[in-house]
């Protein structure tokens, strides 16, 4: 079978798992794939906090399934509006450290403020449970540039050469909100970027998390990567920036990768624990702001039980 059959193979059983578990059929929904291997878009979905349970069933199976689901025009939402929807997931969070938008536990990224997501990057994976699903509206959009890109954390680990997923299989990795943020931003001594890291690590925190993760409502298996990673445990900080490269390039290969061009009222839902994502910075001064719902995710579990293990911060109860 060639590696593009596995993938469907894959995907395939991954959705029949998620159906029979929310006895959902996605195939209600009007549903178009915008990519090979990951994002859909939605239409004729009025998104609310009391949607309907046969129609919230077909989107949360069609998460599993394409990972990130877009919408267009949804314009009705406001910031309680947006809360009530992602509280059908589940319990909505706070970031842990970035204060909330005012009257709920939203996360604003304003352009002007210096919140510019421009690194590749799975939602607060320096905590335990991080979320396991964010919801995204389009407040302001740039006249041009501005979009973002997920890649798919399933199909990066079904992807890799054997021996490198035999590898990825034994291995942990300290992840860490206290990251370089010199390494993976441009221009990141800006005045701007310095105080928005001040407030972001103003609780460090430290995680251990499997590099692989088995998905606890598809049973696939993800990878645990991205930006907050510090290190590999048991490796030299050479061998782990060289290894957590080669591994990073399979999760943001193109065809990994969806590429979403948003207009205002546009909402964005994504699997975080099968997904990276990327808000492309090139808009120059152009206003931009975006507003994130989160809802609390499972503590991971590796391919051997092992659960991820909070090294300095606090654990699943206040994030
Ligand atoms: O600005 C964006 O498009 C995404 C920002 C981001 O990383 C997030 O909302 O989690
Ligand atoms: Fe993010």
């Amino acid at each position: 079978m060639s590696d593009v059959q596995t993938n469907h193979a894959a995907a395939a059983q991954a959705f029949a798992h998620a159906t029979l578990q929310t006895g959902a059929d996605a195939s209600t929904l009007d549903l178009r794939p915008v990519a090979g291997r990951i994002g859909a878009r939605i239409d004729g979905v009025h998104l609310t906090g009391d949607i309907d349970q046969a129609t919230f069933d077909a989107i949360h199976a069609a998460l599993l399934r394409h990972k990130v689901l877009f919408f267009r025009g949804q314009q009705h939402l406001d910031d309680a509006a947006q809360e009530a929807f992602a509280r059908r997931f589940g319990e909505t969070v706070a970031h842990p450290t970035v204060p909330s938008v005012e009257g709920g536990k939203l996360l604003e990224l304003d352009s002007q403020h210096g919140a510019r997501a421009n690194s590749w990057h799975t939602d607060v994976t320096f905590v335990d449970a991080y979320p396991k699903v964010s919801i995204l509206r389009a407040v302001v959009v740039p006249p041009y540039g501005g979009d973002t890109v997920w890649a798919n954390t399933a199909t990066a680990y079904q992807n890799l050469p054997e021996p490198l997923r035999a590898l990825a299989d034994t291995l942990w990795a300290l992840h860490t909100n206290a990251y370089d943020y010199a390494s993976s931003h441009v221009n990141a001594d800006s005045s701007q970027l310095k105080r928005y890291r001040e407030v972001f690590t103003s609780t460090v925190y430290e995680t251990e998390h499997p590099v692989v993760r088995v998905h606890p409502e598809t049973g696939e298996r993800t990878l645990v990567l991205g930006h907050f990673v510090q290190r590999i445990k048991g490796l030299s900080t050479q061998d782990s920036a060289h290894l957590l490269q080669s591994f990073h390039e399979h999760v943001t290969r193109l065809e990994n990768t969806v590429r979403w061009s948003w207009q205002a009222g546009d909402v964005a839902i994504w699997d975080n624990r099968a997904t990276q994502h990327y808000a492309i910075n090139d808009y120059g001064d152009a206003r931009r702001i975006v507003r994130r719902a989160t809802v609390r995710g499972e503590v991971p579990v590796g391919i051997d039980g092992r659960r991820s293990a909070v090294v300095q911060g606090q654990g699943t109860t206040l994030q």
